[in-house]
C-alpha cells in the first residue's frame, strides 16, 4: 500500500442503466465513496473520482424487450436519469461516463485485444444453454435456476445473488429461460476463457496474505470462500446482439461479458476525464504511489476483488485496489429493495418529494450504513433523524451562534477577553475531533465518522447551552464575548468537517460565516492545526436555517405509497391458477353460454354464502343458487345483466335446485366480480 498516496483513484460501481437509483445503491455504493472523496480534497489531496453508466449486459436487453424498445433508448432514458440525480444529490464525481461511449468501447477492445495477443485465454468450443424457441443462446439473466451452492431457486446464469457465487449457466441446476420459459437445450459454441484458477497463487498472496488486516471482513471472507471453493476459467465473451464486439477474426456475433467490459469502464472514464483536464490518465492506474480505492455492493465483491485484479494481472501494466470497501445490503421497512417490484425510494423520486433535503438522506443513509450487515430504513426513522438530531442539535446550536452574534455584536466577532477552564476544555475537545474523524474516514467507517461529526455539534450545544450567553449579556457582556467567541471557533470547525457528510449543509455555513473553504488548499489540515478558524474582527453574514422539521404528514405519504406499492406488487405477484388440460373444440361447442338478467334475489336461510337467484335467460326464467353472497347484497344485484352457462346438469343446494351457472372472476382485491373482463385483475384470472 503506498505509504504517502501521490493520488487517489476512487471508483464506484457503474449502476446499470435498467432502472434508476435507488436508496439501496446510495447507501451501498455512493454516499460513502463521495464522503471519502470529498474528505480527501479537503486534505487537499489530489482525486480522480470516477463512475460512469453501466450499459451492457442482459439486463438492459431484457429490459428493452419488457418495454418493447431499443437498448439504446432504455441506456439513454436512464443514463440521463442517473446522471442527473447524482449530480442533484451532490455525489461530487470528477467524471461520470457511460460504457456505450466511444473511448470505452476502444478502451475495452484494446484491452481484450492485448489478453488475447499475449495468449492469455483459452479459446475453446463448449457446450452453452440455447433456447430453440427464441433461437439464442441463454447467459447470464437470460437463465435462472438453482444454484448448485446454495439453492437458490431463482440464480441467474452469472451470478447467485443469494450467496454471491460467481457461476457460468450451465453450473445451474433445472435451468429455465427468462425469454420463453422453455428448457434450454447445450449446443455448441466459441467463446475465450480468463483462466482465473491460474491466478489463484497471486490473489492468494495478494489478498489472503497482503489484505487480512486492513481488508473488512466481509470482503475478505467471500474471497477466501471464493478461493477455498476453486478457481475455474470464466468466460468473457457471449453470443449477444448488444454489448462491444469481440475484436477478434471470426467472433462475429459474439460480444464481450459485461463483467469484462464494465470495470474496463473505470479505465476510459479515467481516460475521458484527464482529455477534459489536460492531464495524464495513466499515473491514476499504472503509478505505485497511487491508491485505487473501489467503492462497491457485497453483490460486486467477486468482480473487483477476483475477477478484474486477474484481469489486470494478466494485462501487466497496472496497479491493483488497495481495498475494496464493499457495504452490505440496505432494506427498506423491512423488506428487500426490489427494482422490479418497485420496492424501493427512487433518488430522482426523493429529489421533488423532499427539495433541499439531500443532507438529511444522506446523513439517514450514512448513519444507518450497512457497512458490516445488512440494514433496514424506515421512513421514521428518516424523520426522526432529521428532527431530533440535525434540528435538535445541529441546526439548533449553528442558529444559535449565529443569530447572537449578529444580535450582539452586529456580525463582528467579539475579541474574547479571560478563557475560563471550561472555555479551555471546550477549545481543547474541539480540536481533538478533525483527527478523530480522520481516523475513522480513512478505516473507511463512516457510521462512526459520522457520530463523532455530531458529537462536535453536540460539544458546542451542550457549552452554549450551559453557559447561556443570553442571560449573561446585561451583566457581564465581557463574558459573552468570550462564550460567543468561542461557540464561534466550534461552528467554523463543524463548517470544515461537516462538508464531506453534509456538502449542502456545509455550503451554507460556511456562507453564514463569511469563510468558504474552497479558498484554502487543505481546510481539513487547517483545523487539525487547531488554529482558531475564525477571527475577531471577522464579520459573518445574516442567519438561515439549516434543517426544518419533518411533519407526520410528509411520512404518512411516503408510507401510503409503499403500501400501494404493496398492492400492485399482490395483484400483480399473485399465483395464477395453471392452465387446465387441453380440450377439444367439440369439447367446447357442448358449452351453451347465454347473457341473462337477474330479476330476483335473496340470501338462503342459514348459508351465509348462498344466494337464490331468479335469472331470465331468455329461453325461460329460472333458479340459480351462486356462492356471491359475500360480496353482494340481494338488493344491488336486481338487473345486473350476467354471462349464464344453461345447459349445466342441474344440482341440488341445500335442498334448493340450481339450474345453471353465472360466470365470475375476482378483483384486485379477492372480491368476486361478474364476469367482465375490465373488472377483474389482471390477465390469467379464473372464470368459474
Ligand atoms: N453494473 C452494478 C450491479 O451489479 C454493476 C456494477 C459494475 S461496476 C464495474 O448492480
Ligand atoms: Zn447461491
Amino acid at each position: 500500500m503506498p505509504q504517502d498516496p501521490k493520488r487517489y483513484t476512487i471508483t464506484s460501481a457503474l449502476p446499470y442503466t435498467n432502472g434508476p437509483i435507488h436508496i439501496g445503491h446510495l447507501a451501498g455504493v455512493y454516499v460513502p465513496a463521495d464522503i471519502y472523496a470529498r474528505y480527501l480534497r479537503l486534505r487537499g489531496k489530489d482525486v480522480a473520482f470516477i463512475c460512469g453508466s453501466d450499459e451492457h449486459g442482459v439486463a438492459i436487453s431484457m429490459r428493452a424487450k419488457k418495454e418493447g424498445v431499443t437498448p439504446q433508448e432504455i441506456i439513454d432514458k436512464y443514463h440521463t436519469i442517473i446522471k442527473k440525480s447524482f449530480a442533484d444529490f451532490g455525489i461530487s464525481f470528477d467524471n461520470y461516463s457511460r460504457t456505450s461511449a466511444e473511448i470505452h468501447h476502444k478502451t475495452a477492445s484494446g484491452f481484450f485485444r492485448k489478453l488475447y495477443d499475449d495468449g492469455k485465454f483459452i479459446e475453446e468450443v463448449t457446450e452453452q444453454l440455447y433456447d430453440e424457441k427464441a433461437g439464442q443462446f441463454l447467459a447470464d439473466r437470460f437463465v435462472t435456476g438453482t444454484c448448485p451452492k446454495c439453492g437458490n431457486e431463482e440464480a441467474y446464469g452469472d451470478q447467485c445473488e443469494n450467496c454471491g457465487t460467481s457461476l457460468n449457466a450451465t453450473d445451474l441446476i433445472n435451468p429455465k429461460s427468462t425469454i420463453t420459459g422453455t428448457k434450454p437445450v447445450l449446443r455448441e459454441t466459441r467463446h475465450w476463457f480468463l483462466p482465473l484458477d491460474q491466478y489463484d497463487a497471486f490473489l492468494r498472496e495478494w489478498i489472503l496474505e497482503g489484505h487480512k488486516n486492513d481488508w473488512k471482513p466481509n470482503v475478505y471472507g467471500q474471497v477466501k470462500s471464493w478461493l477455498d471453493d476453486g478457481l475455474k476459467p470464466r468466460a468473457v465473451t457471449r453470443d449477444l446482439d448488444w454489448g462491444i464486439p469481440v475484436p477478434v477474426k471470426g467472433a462475429e456475433g459474439k460480444v464481450l461479458y459485461v463483467w469484462f467490459d464494465a470495470p474496463i469502464g473505470y479505465i476510459s472514464s479515467t481516460k475521458e476525464w484527464a482529455e477534459r483536464e489536460g492531464t495524464d490518465w495513466e499515473p491514476y492506474w499504472k503509478d505505485k504511489d497511487t491508491k485505487l480505492v473501489h467503492f462497491i455492493g457485497k453483490d460486486n465483491i467477486v468482480f473487483h476483488c477476483v475477477i478484474f485484479p486477474a484481469m489486470l494481472k494478466a494485462e501487466g501494466s497496472y496497479i491493483l485496489p488497495d481495498n475494496v470497501p464493499a457495504n452490505e445490503f440496505l432494506n427498506l421497512e423491512g423488506n428487500k429493495l426490489s427494482t422490479s417490484k418497485n420496492w424501493a425510494v427512487w433518488l430522482h423520486e426523493y429529489l421533488e418529494d423532499f427539495p433541499e433535503k439531500q443532507d438529511v438522506l444522506r446523513y439517514t443513509l450514512t448513519a444507518n450504513a450497512p457497512e458490516t450487515k445488512d440494514n433496514d430504513f424506515t421512513w421514521k426513522d428518516f424523520q426522526a433523524r432529521n428532527n431530533n438530531e440535525l434540528v435538535a442539535i445541529f441546526g439548533n446550536f449553528v442558529n444559535r451562534v449565529i443569530v447572537l452574534t449578529n444580535k450582539y455584536y452586529d456580525g463582528v466577532i467579539p475579541v474574547p477577553v479571560t478563557f475560563t477552564p471550561r472555555d479551555e476544555e471546550t477549545l481543547a475537545e474541539l480540536k481533538k475531533y478533525p483527527e478523530i474523524i480522520s481516523s475513522s474516514v480513512e478505516r473507511y467507517r463512516f457510521r462512526e465518522a459520522l457520530g463523532e461529526l455530531m458529537n462536535v455539534a453536540r460539544l458546542g450545544n451542550k457549552y452554549l447551552a450551559d453557559e447561556e450567553p443570553w442571560k449573561l449579556i446585561k451583566e457581564d457582556a465581557e463574558r459573552v464575548r468570550t462564550i460567543m467567541y468561542v461557540a464561534l471557533q466550534v461552528a467554523g470547525v463543524l463548517g470544515v468537517l461537516s462538508e464531506p457528510f453534509l456538502p449542502f449543509t456545509a455550503k451554507k455555513l460556511q456562507k453564514m460565516l463569511g469563510r468558504p473553504v474552497s479558498e484554502e488548499k487543505s481546510p481539513w489540515d487547517a483545523v487539525t492545526e487547531g488554529k482558531d478558524i475564525l477571527s475577531a474582527g471577522h464579520r459573518i453574514n445574516p442567519a438561515e436555517l439549516l434543517f426544518t422539521k419533518i411533519e407526520d404528514a410528509e411520512i404518512e405519504k411516503q408510507l401510503e405509497c409503499l403500501e400501494q406499492t404493496k398492492l400492485d406488487n399482490k395483484a400483480g405477484n399473485k399465483e395464477v391458477t395453471p392452465q387446465k388440460e387441453t380440450i377439444s373444440y367439440e369439447d367446447f361447442a357442448k358449452l351453451d353460454m347465454r347473457v341473462g338478467t337477474i330479476i330476483e334475489a335473496e340470501k338462503m336461510k342459514k348459508a351465509d354464502k348462498l344466494l337464490i337467484l331468479k335469472v331470465d335467460t331468455g329461453l325461460d326464467v329460472r333458479t340459480i343458487v351462486s356462492g356471491i353472497a359475500g360480496s353482494f347484497k340481494p338488493e344491488e344485484i336486481i338487473g345486473k345483466k350476467v354471462t349464464v352457462l344453461v345447459n349445466l346438469a342441474p344440482r341440488k343446494l341445500r335442498g334448493v335446485e340450481s339450474q345453471g351457472m353465472i360466470l365470475m372472476t375476482q378483483n384486485s382485491e379477492g372480491k368476486l366480480v361478474f364476469m367482465n373482463p375490465d373488472d377483474a385483475a389482471d390477465n390469467g384470472e379464473t372464470i368459474s
